[in-house]
């Protein structure tokens, strides 16, 4: 995602650094750059002529471009102002009756039954008991879908044949009372076009549900379009949120760094997979990040807890600690690592790589390759691989398709990684993955 605009920032950001001294001249042709990245991403013009103006208004009054690192002071001023346009970060969910009733809107397509259900899985785990409503009566299969995803996160879903919305949603009302659930999430049915008949059944659902939280749910890669369709619905109900979707598709950015500027709404949550767990808090500055190409910390430890337990991270430190890390420890890693996703993606992650490695595309095999050599390994030999002679490796070669080379390869790798943990042991530098997760939270 957004990777147009970011190659044209990485550009921008990498002629800013190499200047020793920041003129006005500088700051006018990187606004005129800045704006037609921004306007290439489809950003809203005003919100681009806006974005231009605050930088260069910033820069210009920025006297003390002369310390150390004149081209990072102006990144920052770019950086923040980034931040600002996107809108600040508070997707803290409105929930505080004994029944709080969620109700997503939007476009057909856009993501709402999908996201009902990401919703769920999220208030699920904070323990609250949820109904998802299937009040989509126009679509065939929209009813069969919402329970099918309902039935994967375990959730009750209400659905009736009254084949009225606002029936199906008041009923569902009724049950949540009766049997004490703590959210109702309302799934509506999508049309083409903000149409006269569509905004009437919603502002009626609205008028006799009186929602806590509206939500309007708009896809990523639809463009400026979903700016006019937000600001309609705001006038005609009052949206508390937008929950932007697909931001893993290739979205050009234009939108979400529009939304905010133009319609006043805020941006909740954004969608980042189709999976129920895919759903994650907005938050400005990461989105930034990655427009600036700055990594996302964020995005890699979300990844790193959902493969890694804290108490396997403890586990681990000890015996990083106290140099009892062998090759079985080494296998669960490697597994661990392979199922936060490909290399490429989680080095593009890490801050400060540039984009040049970023796009680097690694070579996968390779970890496939040592697992491969770690697996033709007796657990015995695991576990003291100085065991390991000509004989041991010729069969782990063999049994694993690879050659004595890289096996030797590897042990030599290994014997080296042991050698420096010990020496970061003794000089006390204790790695600590349980502290590390702690400082990003
Ligand atoms: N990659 C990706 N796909 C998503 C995301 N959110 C939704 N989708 C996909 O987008 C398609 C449409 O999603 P739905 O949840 O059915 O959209 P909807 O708004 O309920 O659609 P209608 O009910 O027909 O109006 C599905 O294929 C989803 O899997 C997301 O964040 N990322
Ligand atoms: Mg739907």
């Amino acid at each position: 995602m957004f990777d147009g605009i970011s190659k044209r920032f990485d550009t921008i950001l990498k002629n800013l650094r190499g200047l020793g001294k920041i003129t006005d001249e500088n700051i006018e042709h990187t606004s005129r750059e800045i704006r037609k990245a921004l306007l290439e991403a489809d950003v809203n013009f005003h919100v681009a002529k806006e974005f231009v103006n605050n930088v260069k208004d910033l820069a210009k009054g920025t006297k003390v471009f002369d310390s150390i690192k004149p081209g990072e002071q102006f990144i920052s001023i770019i950086h923040k102002e980034m931040i600002k346009t996107l809108g600040e970060s508070n997707s803290k969910l409105d929930l505080p009756l004994r029944l709080n009733l969620i109700m997503l809107i939007g476009t057909q397509g856009s993501g709402k039954t999908t996201t009902a259900s990401k919703l769920a899985f999220r208030l699920k785990n904070d323990d609250k008991k949820v109904l998802l409503v299937a009040a989509d009566t126009y679509r065939p299969g929209a009813i069969d879908q919402l329970k099918t995803l309902g039935k994967q996160i375990n959730t009750t879903v209400y659905s009736d044949e009254t084949n009225d919305p606002v029936k199906i949603c008041t009923n569902a009302l009724v049950k949540a009372k009766n049997e004490n659930f703590d959210v109702i999430i309302y799934d509506t049915a999508g049309r083409l076009n903000v149409d006269g008949e569509m905004m009437l059944e919603i502002q009626n659902l609205k008028d006799k549900l009186s929602p806590n939280e509206i939500f309007y749910i708009a896809d990523s890669m639809t463009g400026q379009d979903v700016i006019s369709s937000i600001k309609t619905f705001d006038e005609a109900i009052k949206l508390t949120g937008v929950i932007m979707t697909k931001l893993d598709g290739d979205a050009r950015g234009g939108s979400i760094l529009s939304i905010r500027s133009v319609t006043n709404v805020p941006i909740k949550f954004v969608g980042i997979s189709e999976k129920y767990d895919g759903l994650q808090v907005f938050n400005a500055k990461q989105i930034a990040d990655r427009i600036l190409g700055f990594g996302d910390i964020l995005s890699l430890v979300d990844r790193v807890e959902k493969v890694m337990k804290e108490e396997d991270a403890v586990k681990l430190e000890e015996r990083l600690a106290s140099n009892t890390f062998d090759f079985n420890d080494f296998r669960t890693q490697i597994h661990q690592m392979r199922q936060m996703g490909s290399m490429t993606d989680l080095i593009g992650m890490i801050p400060g790589i540039s984009r040049k490695i970023r796009s680097l595309s690694f070579d996968e095999n390779q970890i496939i390759w040592t697992e491969a050599i770690i697996n033709s390994m007796t657990p015995y030999e695991r576990s003291k691989p100085e065991i390991l002679n000509a004989s041991r490796k010729k069969r782990i070669a063999l049994g694993s398709g690879r050659s004595v080379f890289e096996v030797n390869t590897l042990l030599k790798k290994f014997f080296e990684m042991k050698k420096m943990m010990k020496k970061m042991n003794l000089n006390k530098t204790k790695f600590s993955t349980k502290k590390l997760l702690r400082n990003f939270r």
